[in-house]
């Protein structure tokens, strides 16, 4: 199906404006079934472009779906990217309001920190060690702008990979002196321990995620900029949570990063 440019443009006004408006809407696909993944990628471009042109700064890229467990769950083999803008970037030390969501979750996730440009379309993990001068513990609060967070594949990635807010602790740590296959990790909310996993979870290496998220921004001419922050993948599923609450990551070796959620 060709859209027609002004139905993506439609499509970016929505997503724009339930994001603004903290309120949930009908997934796209409903109103749209013929949508492709490539127009998906296409719609998330034109919302990023439009989120600059009302001043924000792209400041990195976030991979969706890097476990196999989620990526069943949605019945895909591939993961998916998003972008990073300057003001989903929350301070470990200020509460997060509730009000200015719609549904969050946390996640666990390992923030790559990248000094230098790279681009490609046959990138390996081993690059992506290279250039990374550090990696460090991070929690990716997602919010997807769908009722009841249900979207199939092409609605995700239209909806900027439910993209939110992100907190990075501040351990930051060379990605030499780890072994990034098996870094386990934990998340309480409250406390109480709410999910634990292993960055195994993601594509077995998160800098194998990373690898592959370079690639696939390389097929369109785009790829890392020095200072970009990656968020590699949930290591765990996402836990919801409500104003009052405070949620905790601890990672092997990376040290924990937390926030707390106020009303
Ligand atoms: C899609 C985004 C998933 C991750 O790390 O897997 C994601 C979603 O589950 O809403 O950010
Ligand atoms: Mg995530």
């Amino acid at each position: 199906m060709t859209l027609l440019q002004g139905t993506e443009q439609e499509i970016v006004n929505y997503l724009l404006a339930a994001e603004k408006d903290k309120r949930e809407v009908e997934k796209i696909t409903t109103s749209y079934p013929a949508l492709t993944f490539e127009q998906a990628y296409e719609i998330q471009q034109k919302l990023i472009e439009q989120k600059e042109q009302e001043g924000l700064r792209r400041i990195g890229v976030k991979l969706g779906l890097t476990s196999k467990a989620k990526q069943e769950m949605m019945g895909v083999h591939e993961a998916i990217y998003g972008f990073l803008m300057d003001d989903m970037l929350a301070p470990e030390w200020e509460p997060v309001q509730f009000s200015s969501f719609i549904h969050p979750k946390a996640e666990p996730e390992i923030a790559f920190l990248i000094n230098e440009d790279i681009q490609g379309t046959s990138v390996t993990a081993e690059d992506i060690l290279k250039v990374t001068k550090y990696v460090a513990p991070a929690i990716e609060i997602i919010d997807s702008r769908y009722l009841d967070f249900k979207f199939t594949l092409v609605d995700v990635v239209a909806d900027n990979c439910s993209s939110s807010k992100f907190i990075v602790g501040n351990k930051w740590v060379s990605p030499d002196a780890l072994n990034l296959k098996d870094i386990g990790v934990y998340m309480s909310k409250n406390s109480e321990v709410a999910t634990t996993g292993s960055s195994a979870a993601v594509l077995g290496n998160p800098a194998a995620a990373v690898a592959w998220a370079v690639n696939k921004l390389g097929e369109t001419g785009q790829g890392l900029k020095k200072g970009d922050i990656v968020l590699s993948g949930a290591i765990t599923e996402a836990i919801s949570f409500q104003s009052g609450d405070t949620i905790l990551a601890q990672f092997a070796e990376l040290g924990s990063v937390s926030f707390s959620c106020k009303s």
